[in-house]
């Protein structure tokens, strides 16, 4: 059984996972009006992953006993500066949600909820790996001018399907 305060935790974390799904899905349309269509795909492919992990903390919450609750989404920018500068806010993003996590991990500490603590490490990791990935391609983009965006557009498909 969730107490109160871990309960109020996860569901806060419902809705930025609800966010994140809503900020890619934005990205991955602002990317492919703009002919960026191998972008695209790994943005709206991040977006279903966020969705993903949202209906996990719902689906965990209910299981437990408490309940998971949607809320409003805010909207999320639906124009970008540029590809580098999107996924600079990608990076940005994704370590604020780690932060997220990190809080979540500390109160199940401070509440002595171990089960919750155990679940929560499935997330720990993927952060890890979220932060990664989206380091690496600023990385790569970082070593780009404008017209190479090009080949680079193609590029990240294949980096997304090596990890
Ligand atoms: Fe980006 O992993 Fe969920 O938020």
């Amino acid at each position: 059984m969730l107490n109160n305060k871990i309960e109020k935790i996860l569901n806060e974390q419902v809705e930025k996972e609800g966010y994140s799904s809503s900020l890619y899905l934005a990205m991955a349309s602002w990317a492919e009006v703009n002919g960026y269509a191998g972008i695209a795909a790994w943005l709206y492919k991040q977006s279903d992953e966020e969705r993903q992990h949202m209906l996990k903390l719902i689906g965990y919450i209910n299981e437990r006993g408490g309940h998971a609750i949607v809320p409003a989404f805010k909207e999320p920018p639906a124009i970008q500066k540029s590809v580098l500068n999107m996924f600079e806010e990608v990076l940005r993003h994704e370590q604020y949600i780690s932060q997220s996590i990190n809080e979540i991990v500390a109160l199940c500490l401070e509440e002595k909820d171990f089960t919750t603590h155990n679940w929560i490490q499935w997330f720990v990791t993927e952060q890890i790996e979220e932060e990664a990935q989206s380091q690496k391609i600023l990385d790569k983009l970082s070593m780009l001018n404008e017209s190479s965006l090009y080949v680079f557009d193609r590029d990240i498909m294949s980096l997304r399907n090596n990890g």
